[in-house]
Formats: structure tokens, C-alpha cells, sequence
């Protein structure tokens, strides 16, 4: 049936975009079936006749009567099965109709589906609509939104049934909206759980929701770029913990990133940029450019001679910088001032941040440093003294000479050291730990120039992430639970992938599996234990890539880094690396060979569509080594923050070796990579998830535009039908056992008229989680008011004789 139905999807892909009769763009549209969240099928439950005259309006009149056939017989056609039914073309169809009427949120089983709409849609997002969410006493009858999940899991970390912390998880692929997503989120708790009492902690709680929300435009500025995918893509993981007091109010938070993509500071592929914060100085004193946008104009003349006057930095207008690829292009991100403003509610004074742009502004000097190879291999490389025209300076920069020396006095560093360090390699050896200087050869000197640069950057976006969660700091004793908000880089797919895309994916691979694991797998498997009715649910599962990537004994992980422990960084290394990682784990289903490929690369079958990754380069970015001299280097610097990145320390020195070679063993980017997602993993096990899965309705980002072979690829990826048919048969009330019978114990008091017998319909008897079908919600709403209500002492059972009481009396008087 799914295979009909992706042949289908396909074959209607190539049709233009139309709503299917009876579904007017200001019809509301139909919501996926979902128990979880209280919603019933809407008006796409047609008759097969209705349908068929529905889908021959949809596919054109010319759709051929076999397809047709098809898509009825994937489609449900009557009320009753379509909750149990439902299927890609279905669900895509009434996602495309929500979206055509510009209704973007979906409920689909224990998943909301984010459409990305790709333009402002700003009353969507609005305080009083936030405020609407939060006061309504069932945000589930909404209208599906993020605030729903918002509202939810507020709630849930005050119930008193489940007191757990919570975790959203939002995924979907690069320019999804995951981002987007988790600032409004942000934004909503920072509405709804700002209600002190008096003045003073009222002040407080806006400073610390204030800072919160400053957090994501300078953590955006230096830590997102513009890349083939998304002009503000996420170049680094977050998970931030809204830290909440016993009055439910934001105290503070945390925030966690995972690897930053550093190498973008000094490499960006064709038609990328580096990260934002660069453009962002540079418009500040540089080009004259158009407005961005409405609330981010370009600054005025007067704003930037200021900004002239004040900043020490060095950017001559017209100058062009090699790191700094595509200038002329204008995003709405390239807000300074923003920036600029958020970065001083956080505690970073005007001097701090003309410090920081100072370093930025040597950093890209440094980036048009060229060397010259030198004949004699005794002798170091040269400067390379001819601009080619590359350097458009105005103002004697022209040499590569000139713009080491500049960089120097930018970074505050000593010029001769400097050009040494980058030129030459200083090697200790023997008992007498003689130092041997050794010319580096003209790749040797880039490398050492981009290691530099890549060095200082992740030091100081570390640094800003440490500012950042000392300026939300909450002390552990001023807050209970926490909502965990986690927003990763989306799935990767590139004509060149690396090291990044391979970390980046296998990121995304462990919440797939998380997901799995939580929902579809374990679900079922508790309904299977418990004795329920069940008729299991195939579902695609991603273990098996896993186990490619980081299983055991053997996988990519491990090999890379017994390779890179081997130091097998020699250039033939890539074709090597190519050749043990398919025979050693040729076995796997995963694992693929593109026989057309000239450079060495495997290909890893992902959840969310295959990639090819080239090897070359691979051990030595895993490696990412930083020869000791350029630390040392650094450690010289005058410069105030360059100081506080690179504090002398006097262990280091002791634990290097007499030839240079660290004692501690090599602790490769991936092993530390793995270790934080496993950590991450953790958390999200200790909490509640709620997944909010972002969908690219077009690879484009243009607005009212739903291409349905691409959302289709997305939506097999997340396992988005299985999850709805779970959630449509599955039991949406979760409570354990001994939560449940703590909660309502004061009921046992009261004797019933009749002992619940053994023939009370006995619901997952004696387990240690209480499953409820919806049925019970009336039944479990009376248990509360009875609860809450200690006068109610005499409660006739009888009043409330159903079936679904008489099993709620059964599972209080069981054991625990
Ligand atoms: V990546 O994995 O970091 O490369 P994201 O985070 O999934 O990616 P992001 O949130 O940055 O994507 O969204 C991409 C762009 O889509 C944004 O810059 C917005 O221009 C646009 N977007 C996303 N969601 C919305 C929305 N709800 N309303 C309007 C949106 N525009
Ligand atoms: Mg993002």
C-alpha cells in the first residue's frame, strides 16, 4: 500500500499546486487524526465516490483511472478507518491543503508538524495569542500550534500526577525552522512564566527572560552562517534548560552546544558565507548597502562614522577579504546593532564587544595572508608580495606583508613570532630536548594560518557561551524542574560532505532513534507486556545505520579513530581510509559505494536519505591538531581578550613531550562528539519528550509553494504515519501505577458499595504504568475534583457506575 502510495506522490509532484474540491483556502482544512491531542478526523473523511471526484479535480482530468484506483485504495474512505488508515498520500494531501490555506501546525499522533510557510506570518506568533494558549483550559481544542506543546509542557512540570522535567525536541532537515521554532517557543515561556508577585522580583524575572531571549541573536550572529541550504543555518547544536522555581516561574537557564563548524572561520564552500557576525561588522563601517529589512535598516552615515570613531578595528571600506565571500548579499541576520544591544543586556560592555571585533578584524586579515613557495626547502616560504588584485585597498595594505603586520597589531601579537610560528615548525627531541626548526612547506603554512584562525574562533564563541549562561545563571537550589528546548543542525546532504555533515547526521540519527525508541518501539512494546490488545506497528528502524556509525566492535567511529591515533594522515590516506572502512563493514545493509565517484567516498544510507562522504581530509579534520607553537603563540598576546581565550597555564607545558607529542591519548573530534550526544541523550531519557517535527514544504524557501515529492521524502524520514497510526490506536493517558494510586490514595478510604471485583474489566492489571483511552478522560477529571476536594469524603461510587470508573477503582485497589 505505502509503495502505491509513493508512486502516487510522485506521479503528482510533477502537477501544479491545486486544493482538491471542497477544501477552499479559508476552509480550515483537515486535521490529521490524532488521540494524543484530542482531535478528530475533518471533513477528509469522504465517501469513495466524493473521493474519487475529489482526486480526479486534483490530479486533472487527464489522471489516468488506474491511479486513481490506487490512490482510493491507499486512502480511507469511511470515518471509522481512516484514524486506523492513514497513509502518505492522504497525510500529504491534507498537509498540502493546510498549507495552501496557510494553516501551518498539524497534529499528527504525539507529533506536531511544523510547515515551514516562508513568510511573516507575524499574528501566528503574537503575546496575545500566546496568552490565549496559555489561558485556555484545554489548549489541545485549539488550533494546533507550538504554543500547544508550549502550554503542555508547562503544565506537565506543574502537574502534580508526573512532577517530571520536560524536553521539546525539534527536528526536521537543514531550513526546516527548527530555529525559528525553539525562539518562539522561548519567547512564549517567557510570557507565560513571568507572573511574580511583587515589583522587585518582577524586575528580576524580566532581566533573566530578557537575557534569555538576548541569547539567540548573538548566539545566532557568531554561530550561523548562510549556506546553500538556509541563509541563517545553525552551524552548532543547542540545548537550552528553562530552569523553572516551585511557582513555575523562569529562574534562570543553561545552554549546551555541540560542535561548532568552526572551519568555516577560514573555508566556506561557493556560494556560502562565513559566519554572520563578520558581515555584520563589516557592513557596520564598509559597504553602503541596501536595507535588509523593516526593522534592520543599514546604519546611518552619522551612526557609522561613530561607529568609526569608537571601534578600533581595522576595516577599510571597498577592502575585500578572502573569508569574507559574498559581501554583497543582504540577509535579514545581518543585524549589528541588534547584536550589539543584545550582547550588552548580557553583560558585554561596548569595550568587550569593540575587543571582539577587533580580533575578528585581525582574523580576517590574517585570512589574505599568502604565502609564496620557496625553492630552496631549507628556507621558509614567503610572503607572497604581488596582490594579484585581490586586495583593493586604499590605504597601503597591498602586501601580503602589510596584512601580517596589520593582523599582528589587531590580534596584539609580537609580528616576528607570528610569521615564524606560521612558517616554520619547532620540533623538541633527545634527552636535552633540543629544538629543531624545520621550514614549513607552502600547505604547511595555510594550514597553520587556518588552524589559527579556526583556534581563536571556537575559544571565543566558548567564551561567549560561558558569558551567556553566567548571565542566566540560576543557583540549583532556586529551581525544581526544567523544560529542555533542543534545536541541532538539521539533516545534511551536500555534493560535498565532510566530517561535519558526518557528525551533523549522525546527530540527527541518535534523535531518530530516540524517537524510535521512546515512541514507536517502546509504545508498543509496553502494550505487548501489558497483556493490551495490539496489533503491532512496522516502523522503519535506523538502528542498523547506527550501528554503522558508532556501533561496536567496528564501525566508522572506530575506525576513524584507530586511524587517527595511527596518525595515517599521509594524502594516499583518503583511497586507504575508503578501502578498510568497506571491508571491514561490508556486512552492513547501510553502507554504499558510488562506483562513479573519481574522489574516495562511501555512502551512508541515513534515515533521511543517503550521503556520500569523501574521505579525504577526514583523519586529519577527526584529528584537528593544534600544533603547540600556535598556543604558545597566542599566549603572548597583549590583547585583554585574547588573554582571557588563552590563559597561560603551566600544566600544559608539562604535559607535552620532549618532541612535541602530547601524553594524553588523541581525543578525536568524533569520540568528543559522541560522548556530548550520549550525555545530551541522557537528559532527554530523564524527561518527557514532545517532538515538533519542521518540514521543508519546498527546497527553495518561497511562500505558498508545497512540492510534494520533497515534503513526501521528509515525511517517510520521521516515520510520520507510523507514529499517527500508534497514536491514533494507541492509549493516550500515561500515568504510572504508584503516581496514580499516590495521587487519588485518598479515594481507598472511601468503601465502595460494591468491592470491585475480578471481573472488573482489568486494564494492564497489575503493571506498573496505567494506560487510559479517551473514555476516561471524564472519569479521571471527576477523580481530580474528588481529590481536590477533601469535603467530598462520601462519594457515592455509584454516581459515576460506568465501566471506566469501575476500572479506575480496580487500579486503586491493586497492590503497588
Ligand atoms: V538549520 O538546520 O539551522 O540549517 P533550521 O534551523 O531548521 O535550519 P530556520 O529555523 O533557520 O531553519 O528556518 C529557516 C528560515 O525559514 C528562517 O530563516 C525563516 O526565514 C523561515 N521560517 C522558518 N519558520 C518560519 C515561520 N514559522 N514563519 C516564518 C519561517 N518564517
Ligand atoms: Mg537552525
Amino acid at each position: 500500500m505505502i509503495l502505491e502510495a509513493k508512486s502516487l506522490s510522485t506521479a503528482q509532484a510533477s502537477t501544479p499546486t491545486q486544493l482538491p474540491a471542497g477544501l477552499s483556502p479559508s476552509s480550515p482544512g483537515p486535521v490529521i487524526p490524532s488521540q494524543v491531542n484530542g482531535h478528530s478526523s475533518g471533513p477528509d473523511a469522504h465517501g469513495g465516490k466524493a473521493l474519487r471526484e475529489d482526486l480526479q479535480e486534483f490530479l486533472g482530468q487527464e489522471a489516468p483511472l488506474h491511479l486513481l484506483d490506487d490512490l482510493t485504495k491507499v486512502n480511507p474512505v469511511t470515518l471509522e478507518t481512516e484514524f486506523a488508515k492513514s497513509t502518505f498520500a492522504s497525510v500529504l494531501r491534507c498537509l498540502q491543503a493546510r498549507y495552501m490555506a496557510d494553516t501551518f501546525y498539524t497534529n499528527a499522533g504525539c507529533t506536531l508538524v511544523a510547515l515551514n510557510p516562508f513568510k511573516p506570518v507575524p499574528q501566528l506568533y503574537s503575546p496575545d495569542l500566546m496568552k490565549e494558549y496559555h489561558a485556555a483550559p484545554q489548549p489541545q481544542k485549539l488550533k494546533p500550534h507550538i504554543f500547544t506543546v508550549g502550554e503542555q509542557t508547562y503544565r506537565n512540570v506543574k502537574s502534580l500526577i508526573e512532577p517530571v522535567n520536560q524536553s521539546i525536541v525539534v527536528s526536521g532537515e537543514s531550513g526546516a525552522g527548527k530555529t525559528w521554532t525553539s525562539r518562539c517557543l522561548m519567547k512564549f515561556y517567557a510570557v507565560v512564566a513571568a507572573s511574580p508577585t511583587s515589583w522587585e522580583s518582577h524586575k528580576i524575572a524580566e532581566r533573566i527572560e530578557q537575557r534569555i531571549l538576548n541569547s539567540n541573536p548573538v548566539m545566532e550572529a557568531f554561530g550561523n552562517a548562510c549556506t546553500l541550504r538556509n541563509n541563517n543555518s545553525s552551524r552548532f547544536g543547542k540545548f537550552i534548560q528553562l530552569q523553572m522555581n516551585r511557582a513555575h516561574q523562569m529562574t534562570g537557564a543553561a545552554v549546551q552546544t555541540y560542535l561548532l563548524e568552526k572551519t568555516r572561520v577560514a573555508c566556506q564552500a561557493s556560494s556560502e558565507r562565513n559566519f554572520h557576525i563578520f558581515y555584520q561588522a563589516y557592513t557596520s563601517l564598509g559597504f553602503p548597502r541596501t536595507p535588509s529589512s523593516a526593522t534592520c535598516p543599514p546604519p546611518t552615515d552619522l551612526q557609522r562614522s561613530q561607529c568609526r570613531r569608537e571601534a578600533p578595528w581595522h576595516l577599510p571600506e571597498g577592502a575585500a577579504f578572502s573569508w569574507l565571500p559574498n559581501p554583497e548579499r543582504t540577509l535579514e541576520e545581518d543585524c549589528f546593532e541588534v547584536t550589539r544591544e543584545a550582547m550588552l543586556h548580557l553583560g558585554i560592555d561596548t569595550p568587550t564587544q569593540n575587543n571582539i571585533f577587533k580580533v575578528l578584524a585581525g582574523l580576517l586579515h590574517l585570512g589574505n595572508v599568502r604565502f609564496a613557495d620557496c625553492e630552496d626547502e631549507a628556507q621558509p616560504c614567503q610572503l607572497m608580495d604581488d596582490a594579484k588584485g585581490l586586495f583593493a585597498y586604499q590605504q597601503g595594505f597591498l602586501r601580503s606583508f602589510g596584512l601580517c603586520r596589520t593582523s599582528a597589531s589587531l590580534l596584539w601579537l609580537p609580528e616576528d613570532p607570528l610569521l615564524e610560528t606560521l612558517r616554520i615548525r619547532t620540533i623538541r627531541a633527545g634527552r636535552q630536548q633540543q629544538v629543531f626548526r624545520k621550514p614549513c612547506s607552502l600547505a604547511e603554512c595555510d594550514t597553520r594560518r587556518d588552524c589559527l584562525a579556526k583556534l581563536i574562533y571556537a575559544r571565543l564563541f566558548d567564551w561567549l557561551v560561558s558569558v551567556i549562561n553566567s548571565s542566566i545563571y540560576a543557583a540549583p537550589d532556586s529551581w525544581t524542574t526544567f523544560i529542555g528546548l533542543l534545536d541541532v543542525y538539521g539533516f545534511e546532504s551536500f555534493p560535498d560532505n565532510s566530517l561535519e555533515q558526518l557528525c551533523i547526521n549522525y546527530a540527527n540519527e541518535k534523535l531518530q532513534q530516540h524517537f524510535v525508541a521512546h515512541y514507536l518501539r517502546a509504545q508498543q512494546e509496553e502494550y505487548a507486556l501489558e497483556g493490551l490488545e495490539w496489533s503491532f506497528v512496522n516502523y522503519q528502524d535506523n538502528q542498523t545505520c547506527l550501528d554503522l556509525i558508532e556501533g561496536s566492535p567496528i564501525s566508522i567511529c572506530s575506525l576513524l579513530k584507530r586511524v587517527t591515533e595511527c596518525r595515517l594522515n599521509r594524502p594516499s590516506s583518503a583511497a586507504q581510509l575508503q578501502t578498510r572502512i568497506e571491508s571491514a563493514l561490508a556486512g552492513s545493509p547501510c553502507l554504499g559505494h558510488d562506483k562513479l565517484s573519481r574522489e574516495p567516498s562511501f555512502i551512508v544510507v541515513h534515515y533521511a536519505g543517503p550521503v556520500r562522504y569523501h574521505t579525504a581530509g577526514l583523519v586529519e579534520k577527526n584529528k584537528d591538531p593544534v600544533p603547540p607553537e600556535l598556543t604558545r603563540l597566542l599566549q603572548q598576546s597583549q590583547d585583554p581578550l585574547l588573554k582571557v581565550l588563552f590563559p597561560t597555564d603551566p600544566e600544559e607545558k608539562s604535559q607535552e613531550e620532549p618532541s612535541g607529542k602530547s601524553r594524553t591519548p588523541v581525543l578525536t573530534v568524533v569520540s568528543r562528539f559522541k560522548a556530548s550526544l550520549e550525555q545530551l541523550l541522557q537528559v532527554l531519557h530523564s524527561t518527557t519528550p514532545h517532538y515538533i517535527r519542521c518540514i521543508k514544504p519546498n527546497s527553495k524557501g518561497q511562500a505558498q509553494t508545497f512540492l510534494r515529492e520533497e515534503v513526501l521524502s521528509q515525511l517517510e524520514a520521521c516515520g510520520l504515519v507510523e507514529t499517527i497510526h500508534i497514536s491514533a490506536a494507541g492509549f493516550p493517558i500515561r500515568v504510572s501505577h504508584r503516581n496514580f494510586v499516590e495521587r487519588y490514595a485518598l479515594l481507598r478510604r472511601l468503601r465502595p458499595r460494591t468491592a470491585p471485583g475480578p471481573q472488573s474489566p482489568p486494564l494492564n492489571e497489575g503493571r506498573s504504568v496505567c494506560h487510559f483511552p479517551f473514555t476516561f478522560l471524564p472519569p479521571l477529571f471527576l477523580l481530580s475534583m474528588v481529590c481536590s476536594a477533601l469535603s467530598l469524603a462520601h462519594v457515592p461510587w455509584a454516581l459515576a457506575d460506568s465501566a471506566a470508573v469501575s476500572r479506575l477503582r480496580y487500579l486503586l485497589w491493586q497492590p503497588l
